[in-house]
């Protein structure tokens, strides 16, 4: 790994203890964690950063004791939400930092917050705030936190994020997706009133025509600009962690500090190697007692790995715990996501000091230019949906049970992969996909173009090292990608930049697959082609070229580049429910889209048509359809909803499943349904159309007010009947697939 904090003292892990062969080894050394001005996990100036992963706790503004989040920290740390009783203001406010400043007129709010989200998804005509926003709050920790070391973590702020706590600088962070924190050890006090402040910048850092704004303080900041409303505010929430002196350390890019790294996994057996951060904060050197439990699904203990490891005074040291586990029961994808979980246990003189919990999900990924992805070995059909974080009227201020919503609609879906476009997400996004079995790409913020400054590469090297650190656990996650599209506007060659972070990701995970996401245009360029997983962005039949397209186009690229892995990262066309079409064939003239009707026939004619083609061809890797939601990108102005992508299988209500969304479901899912579709069309009848309807069964049977129309069987899930006797009035069509009582069926009535 790299990065961290300056050099500082030595450290040494001695001993061996623990089943099957657990041992230690010598973490080595690494600096001092109250040393001021450090960056680390992208703050600098004042505090150190980072450390550990969001926890849940207690809501209000008091520390609560025995609160455990999702780092399954015990009452040996304490982690206290910090989300009611804020006060916001939109716009600059001089002196709004210091301690007196009167915040009585601003808005009281409530994390997660964002700037103003309406303004944000409507469209051109009103661009969306582009500047400062202020938060303030007022917070009397317990009393008893006094002795502990005491850490502000925020779960995710964009752009900028400036902290003052009673007034003085904690530092700043650069970066609108990552988790990162602050040592406030010194200057919160328990027990009495601290007023925390905090200015959020969501300025531009380059023009909505991609131009760059060299002296914007965004303008190192990646991403410069993208197809999405780059929301601003305090938008996941914010806590208070109260640790022992001697922890697992909270400072080294807001990780949990623990990584457990797997070797040979197998059926038969894996060999793991748990590295745990320590950090001593005492005024002499410690002993630390390091203890790795992994229990099964069940919580029954599996395996204890411990190691000892000599903390010096003020410094931090690593303990790395190795071992075997026997026949691991593995994590195989949506057929099986096994879960272990190992807590990682830290005692001082027999007393514990502090706990950190982590998912384990044994399993190994893997790619072949020829016969695609594995995972444990066995090829896996990796087909699925882009995601991006927004919901309608919230922005990016979404719940955990919003999330939880998304993914139950990607189970439906039978989608065995999703690509959380295009930046880092909420740790529970990665939560809910190890618990599913949905594989993941990650992916870091980069994408259009970049700004050609070190300082932005250090940025963008931040952002990619803070996202894998903080995610290093989870088993969903099978690629990381360093980039998407960076070509797609003019300027500086971003060659240089992408090959250094495609380095980065083998340096920090290099059980994991380097994959990058292209723009269309650019196929062949060496750019596309650093790291292991080469991903296009494909729109053939969208803003140009017709959708029969794809298949010479992916034969031509596996030809050029046969040694390398191949996969299309989006494909997708527009669809606007209240736009209908007859025959939607006859718009596949190879015209760019975008300002045509976006009816939702094209879009789901669009699909038929190439998902055939991508499914003839496994040696492609994977398959992800742009986007299985309408989401927000303000300067868009098209289909019948300004401000909006429409690309999604479902509307931007995460609700309204576009015929396009059934089309998959029946291609991917085994739980059976019949769909009628064009059910919005309400001139169907009267144009006399066909009905044609989407299912995973063999034969569905129809009616029309009861009289059958005959059985179909389809082995592509199209079923059509043409000719259909629409009579005057309500039409009534009933499709059902079989003939049991609780038979699928489905029904629309049309009038003519
Ligand atoms: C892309 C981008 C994505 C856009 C999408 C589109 O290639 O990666 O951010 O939203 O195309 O809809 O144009």
């Amino acid at each position: 790994m790299s990065g961290g904090q300056s050099a500082s003292g030595t450290s040494t892990a001695g001993g061996s203890a623990g089943s099957a062969g657990a041992s230690s080894s010598n973490g080595g050394a690494s600096g001092s964690a109250t040393n001021g001005g450090v960056t680390n996990g992208g703050v600098t100036n004042g505090g150190v950063t980072s450390g550990g992963v969001t926890g849940g706790g207690g809501a209000g503004g008091t520390a609560m004791a025995g609160a455990a989040g999702s780092n399954g920290a015990t009452d040996v740390r304490v982690d206290t939400l910090l989300d009611d009783a804020w006060k916001f203001n939109l716009g600059d406010a001089a002196g709004a930092e210091q301690t007196a400043f009167a915040d009585g007129a601003w808005q009281a709010v409530t994390l997660p917050h964002c700037f103003k989200p309406q303004d944000g998804q409507d469209g051109p005509a009103t661009p969306y705030y582009r500047g400062v926003g202020w938060y303030r709050k007022h917070l009397t920790p317990d009393a008893a936190l006094l002795g502990k070391r005491l850490y502000l973590q925020f779960d995710g702020s964009n752009i900028i994020t400036d902290v003052w706590l009673n007034g003085v600088s904690l530092g700043t962070h650069a970066g609108g997706f990552a988790t990162f924190r602050f040592d406030v050890t010194g200057s919160l006090k328990p027990g009495q009133d601290n007023v925390l402040a905090v200015k959020v910048n969501n300025q531009q850092g380059a023009t909505d025509a991609h131009v760059l704004i060299p002296d914007s303080p965004t303008a190192n900041v990646p991403p410069l600009t993208a197809d999405f409303t780059f929301y601003g505010g305090l938008y996941r929430p914010v806590h208070l962690i109260a640790a022992a002196p001697l922890s697992v350390s909270l400072l080294d890019h807001a990780s949990p500090g623990v990584y457990i790294k797997q070797t040979n996994p197998s059926a038969a057996s894996v060999d793991l190697s748990i590295t745990v951060k320590l950090s001593n904060q005492l005024a002499a050197a410690a002993k630390a007692d390091v203890t790795a439990l992994i229990m099964d699904a069940a919580g029954a203990s599996v395996q204890t790995l411990s190691a000892m490891a000599d903390v010096p005074a003020g410094a931090a040291a690593d303990a790395v715990l190795s071992g075997k586990l026997a026949t691991p029961h593995l994590w195989n994808g949506l057929a099986d996501p096994y879960l272990y979980t190992v807590r990682v246990e830290l005692r001082q003189n027999g007393m514990l000091t502090d706990s950190v919990t982590q998912p384990l999900g044994v399993r190994s990924v893997s790619l072949d230019p020829v016969t695609g992805f594995h995972l444990n070995g066995q090829y896996l059909d990796l087909h699925g949906v882009n995601k991006h974080q927004d919901h309608k009227d919230k922005g990016w201020a979404i719940s955990d049970a919003d999330t939880d919503a998304d993914f139950a609609i990607i189970k439906e879906l039978g989608a065995t992969f999703v690509r959380l476009a295009h930046y880092q997400h909420a740790q529970h996004t990665y939560d809910v996909a190890d618990r599913l079995g949905t594989v993941v790409w990650a992916e870091m913020p980069l994408v259009n173009r970049i700004n050609d400054t070190p300082q932005f590469a250090a940025n963008a090297e931040q952002q990619l090292v803070d996202e894998i650190r903080q995610n290093y656990n989870h088993p969903s996650i099978a690629f990381w990608s360093y980039g998407n599209e960076t070509l797609l506007r003019t300027g500086p060659d971003p060659d240089a930049l992408l090959a250094k972070l495609a380095g980065d990701v083998k340096t920090e995970d290099p059980s994991r697959l380097a994959g990058y996401a292209a723009a269309g245009g650019s196929d062949d360029g060496p750019a596309d082609f650093h790291g292991d997983a080469h991903g296009f962005n494909k729109y053939f039949g969208w803003y140009g070229g017709k959708v029969s397209d794809f298949a010479g186009w992916a034969d031509g690229m596996h030809q050029r580049h046969a040694t390398a892995p191949l996969g299309v990262t989006e494909f997708g066309a527009g669809a606007a429910i209240s736009e209908h079409a007859l025959n939607p064939a006859a718009a596949d003239t190879g015209a760019d889209h975008t300002g045509s009707a976006h009816t939702e026939e094209y879009q789901a004619y669009y699909h038929e048509q190439t998902w055939p083609q991508m499914q003839a061809r496994p040696f492609l890797w994977g398959k992800l359809v742009w986007a299985l939601f309408d989401f927000a990108s303000d300067t868009r102005s098209e289909g019948d909803t300004p401000g909006l992508n429409d690309k999604g299988l479902i509307g931007f209500d995460h609700t309204t499943k576009k015929d396009a969304f059934y089309f998959y479901k029946a291609n991917w899912s085994s739980q059976p349904f019949v769909y009628v579709t064009s059910r919005r069309y309400a001139g169907l009848a009267a144009a006399g159309g066909s009905v044609r309807v989407y299912s995973n069964q063999a034969t569905v049977t129809l009616s029309l007010n009861g009289t059958s129309l005959g059985d179909k069987s389809a082995a592509n899930h199209l079923f059509v009947w043409t000719g259909v006797p629409w009579g005057a009035g309500a039409n009534l069509i009933k499709a059902t697939a079989g003939t049991a009582a609780d038979a699928p069926h489905d029904e629309v009535t049309w009038t003519k």
